[in-house]
């Protein structure tokens, strides 16, 4: 296979820009560790874990073991009406990282389809409990849940709406929390801001909180531009839900399997929703897949009528597929053996002060980290809004690292493997690439 291919064009690139991109190709071929290896042969540090989902790195001995193997042994076994043993190991290992009630998995291809499940199930718990009329789902400006029309719906990015039609209806959305000047270079949690949380309260109060079936918020708001909730603010929205009956769905698609140094977002701020939608670190990127943990009372609704009725009319052909379900258990151990849904918490000082050493560059407006995570927002050029972060991106993957941006936003979530001297490499790298592009 050759690492230039002669024909770009049948190839319609998500999420890219696509003329530019084939202008000018940028080609990764092989990937191991910390590190991608592009088409020109130069190695690339992987700064934000490919997309916020290869957490413990590239090519893992465990993992690609276990797909291997599961490849040879059973390759696809129906998921309606019958099962395989690794669904069932898996979803038992998975919600013992979960606290409380947390205790049952619905398994999904993707991040987009954990968030569809949670709103279905949401909906369906309050008509099987005989409150039909919940129906209202509310989201949060600067949400991103995913791309089918739930998640658009519900998510708060203008530019994943506009284009898109009316969506789904009697969907409200909450104010996002960023913007007081006085949070500006946080580092953790901002101090400021948990009243923020009352916004949910006017909402209630306008819609009237009885018809409203559940909240949906991003803990810590990632593809936005690493937003990260005021000290209290998530408290305070589960107390709101509790008074009114509304469910509360953490999407931890960014958060979950130890990226803030806990195993979960729920760990890291002890605020227990009723669903977390999950995808990415499940199974290290390797195998499409995602898993929506569950509260026993959501679950156990559903189990009523005839013993032989099926219970939740939802579910995708790739439900637990079997190489996806070994690609998890793979990544599992590896976590496991390694330390690293918490080996996050034990680097994230290291981390924010690294991230915060660049705060004496003009062109840096503010700063902002939590576990592994670190958001750093550009100036905009006058008119130009988002060129000198993309510009940026551009010099920081001709300098040898991988980093995202949105709007004029650098994120950053490296693989939770990494070492100090590679945090390190990150932010020298930055800080010559934002000399350049101040
Ligand atoms: N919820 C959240 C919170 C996400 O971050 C999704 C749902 C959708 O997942 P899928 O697997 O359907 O893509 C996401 C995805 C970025 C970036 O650079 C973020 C995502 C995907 C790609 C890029 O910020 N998040």
């Amino acid at each position: 296979m050759s690492a230039t291919p002669n024909n770009l064009d049948a190839y319609w690139m998500p999420f890219t820009a696509n003329r530019a991109f084939k202008a000018a190709p940028r080609m990764m071929v092989a990937a191991e560790g910390m590190h991608y290896t592009t088409g020109d042969g130069r190695k690339v540090l992987d700064g934000t874990a490919g997309l916020w989902c290869c957490n413990a790195g590239h090519a893992r001995p465990k993992i690609v073991e276990a797909i291997s193997r599961q490849a040879r042994e059973m390759d696809y076994s129906p998921a309606f009406q019958m099962g395989h043993p690794k669904a069932f190991e898996l979803a038992s290992r998975l919600v013992r990282l979960m606290p409380g009630a947390l205790d049952h998995v619905f398994f999904t291809n993707s991040g987009s389809e954990s968030v569809e499940t949670a709103l279905k199930m949401a909906i369906a718990y309050h008509r099987l409990n005989g409150q039909g009329e919940r129906v209202r789902l509310i989201g949060r400006e600067r949400g991103y849940h995913g791309v089918n029309f739930g998640g658009m719906a519900v998510g708060g990015m203008t530019a994943n709406r506009k284009m898109f039609g009316s969506l789904v209806t009697g969907v409200d959305h909450m104010r996002h929390t960023h913007g007081d000047p006085r949070n500006f270079f946080a580092k953790g949690e901002p101090e400021f801001g948990a009243e923020l949380a009352d916004d949910l309260e006017r909402l209630c109060t306008l819609h009237d909180p009885s018809t409203i079936a559940a909240v949906i918020v991003e803990p810590v708001q990632g593809s936005a531009g690493v937003f990260v909730p005021p000290k209290g603010y998530l408290k305070r929205l589960r107390e709101t839900c509790d008074r009114h009956g509304i469910l509360l769905i953490f999407d931890e698609v960014i958060t979950g399997y130890g990226r803030l140094g806990t195993p979960f977002a729920v760990d890291y701020f002890g605020v227990e929703p009723d669903i977390v939608t999950t995808a990415k670190g499940l199974t290290n990127g390797v195998i499409p897949m995602g898993a929506v943990f569950v509260q026993k009372k959501i679950h156990d609704a559903f189990m009523q009528g005839p013993p032989n009725a099926v219970e939740f009319f939802h579910g995708y052909t790739y439900s637990a597929n079997p190489m996806a379900c070994a690609a998890a258990l793979g990544t599992l151990d590896t976590y496991a053996e390694e330390g690293l849904l918490t080996r996050g918490a034990s680097l994230a000082g290291y981390w924010a002060d690294a991230a915060h050493s660049l705060n004496d560059i003009s062109i840096v407006a503010d700063i902002r980290t939590l576990g592994l995570i670190a958001g750093i927002e550009l100036r905009s050029i006058d008119g130009k809004p988002t060129a000198r972060a993309f510009d940026a991106y551009l010099k920081c993957f001709a300098a040898g690292l991988l980093v995202r941006t949105t709007g004029d936003i650098i994120a950053l979530s490296p693989p939770l493997i990494v070492e100090k001297a590679q945090i390190d490499e990150i932010f020298d790298t930055i800080r010559t690439v934002l000399q350049q592009v101040a």
